[in-house]
């Protein structure tokens, strides 16, 4: 081998394993953190002793939110500023209702008794 051609091929050495350093660095999954955030999906509220469960719920914006009612006696998911009202769900039935597009926290109660109060942040 003559030296140039030696320096070539160290110098292809060289560069094999710089590239495999490189490609094999930080290419691992980006850590998924394990987000506190609201649940995605599958967000329910559910009635019952007449009370709502969970008292605050967060949810996304314009999530489909479903209501279990859980109680023999009809109850309702009513916004305080109606942004949402699910009128009477009997006993034992269930509604869905959508949340509102806008960011916020919106008390509601049952407005059959209307002492039944919790709410909804939209975030
Ligand atoms: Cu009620």
């Amino acid at each position: 081998m003559t030296p140039v051609r030696l320096r070539a091929a160290l110098s292809a050495a060289l560069l094999a394993l710089t590239l495999g350093a490189c490609s094999s660095s930080p290419s691992g999954s980006p850590a998924s953190t394990g987000s506190s955030g609201p649940t995605p999906s599958g967000a329910r509220i559910t009635i019952k002793d007449f009370r709502f469960q969970p008292a605050e719920l967060t949810v996304h914006p314009g999530q489909s939110i479903t209501v279990v009612n859980e109680d023999s006696t009809a109850h309702t998911v009513t916004a305080d500023d109606k942004s949402f009202d699910t009128k009477a769900v009997g006993g034992g039935g269930t509604a869905s209702f959508t949340a509102p597009g806008k960011a916020g926290t919106y008390p509601y109660i049952c407005t059959i008794h209307q002492y039944m109060h919790a709410a909804l942040t939209v975030s």
